[in-house]
């Protein structure tokens, strides 16, 4: 019988990416999308899987849809991935961010326990959960404390401690994935790696003629989407539910980014970066690199992309899409 996966978070850049590589591996693949005014955003990076997965309508604030799916489906593998996702927002929408960031996973665990003990649970943790802490070699790994920086931050370390909760107190195999920033050509305009790439993009393309930022001094350990999908896969796949850290284990300043994505368009960034407070945060994470180590040697995990692979398949979108206006991400 084929296994059954069901991914909240569906519709977002790692659940289509995640829901390419589950039915390669033949899974039947489920999900629950908001609701949203405009019908197309709510499947943008799905439609190339239409007929191929199942989607029904579901929030994680509302216990009674996951009531619904989970008794329906009887799914083997539940991967977490629905979050409002974006730290900065948080801050503007911290009351939001906290129902379905921490509340959420309260809200899913629960329905899990009661309507499919025996399946896999897996939990979108993140690297935001170290905020400012670091450990004395300049890595954050599965042992460095957390000391968050933002609502988001804090919501997500309720969900990881929940989860270690839920194995403790009910046996279940609940496991988190700690995943640095990802990215990909599908990765939302308003994180900072698509809104470099897109914005450069257009400038070259004389359709712009500034890229406006916040912070460029803060530090990324960015990857690339479709390596920590397997992450992830491999992370609930295990016999035993192990917490593990994903990461490229480099680390790469905001004008960086800038410095490459500008010299590869072959662009003056002086001319066109500018900075404006609006795009800075209440506080800020400064620096993240993470140390994988225990997933690339015990799971034999490792990223295919580079940071110049991922940002450069990045700008070759763009330039293909650049004023493709059906593409709402
Ligand atoms: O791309 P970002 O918005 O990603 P951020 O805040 O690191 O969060 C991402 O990674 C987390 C994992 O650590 C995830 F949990 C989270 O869901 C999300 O995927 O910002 C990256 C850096 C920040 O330091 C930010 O201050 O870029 C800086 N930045 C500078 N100017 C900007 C901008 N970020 C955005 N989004 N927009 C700017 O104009």
């Amino acid at each position: 019988m084929k296994k059954k996966a069901f991914i909240t978070g569906i519709a977002g850049q790692d659940g289509s990416y995640l829901s390419e590589l589950l039915l390669e591996k033949d899974y039947e693949v489920y999900g629950i999308v908001r609701r949203n005014s405009i019908t197309e955003h709510q499947r943008n990076r799905l439609t190339h899987l239409d007929n191929k997965i199942e989607l029904s309508y579901g929030d994680l604030i509302d216990k009674s849809s996951l009531d619904n799916v989970l008794k329906k489906i009887k799914p083997d593998e539940i991967y977490n991935l629905g979050a409002q996702s974006h730290v900065r927002v948080s801050f503007e929408i911290p009351s939001f961010t906290f129902q379905t960031n921490a509340l959420g996973v309260f809200n899913i665990l629960e329905s899990m326990r009661e309507f499919s003990p025996k399946a896999k649970f897996y939990q979108a943790s993140s690297s935001e959960m170290f905020g400012r802490s670091v450990d004395e070699d300049g890595c954050q790994r599965e042992t460095t404390k957390f000391e968050p920086t933002s609502p988001y931050g804090c919501a997500k370390v309720f969900g990881y401690n929940l989860t270690k909760h839920y194995r403790k107190a009910y046996k279940m195999f609940a496991v988190n994935g700690i995943l640095f920033n990802h990215e990909s050509k599908r990765r939302g305009s308003n994180f900072v790696t698509t809104k470099v790439v897109k914005t450069a993009v257009r400038i070259k393309n004389k359709l712009e003629n500034e890229l406006v930022l916040g912070n460029l001094d803060s530090s990324r350990d960015w990857g690339h989407s479709s390596d920590y999908v397997n992450a992830m896969h491999l992370i609930i796949s295990q016999d035993l539910p192990v917490d593990y850290v994903v990461s490229t284990g480099e680390t790469r300043t905001v004008r960086d980014l800038c410095n490459y994505v500008f010299l590869k368009l072959d662009l003056d960034l002086k001319k066109y970066l500018k900075t404006s407070e609006k795009f800075m945060r209440p506080e800020e994470l400064p620096y993240l690199k993470g140390d994988s180590s225990k997933i690339r040697n015990e799971l034999k995990w490792s990223p295919k992309y580079s940071f110049e692979d991922l940002i450069d398949e990045m700008i070759n979108f763009w330039q293909e899409n650049y004023n493709n206006e059906n593409l709402n991400y």
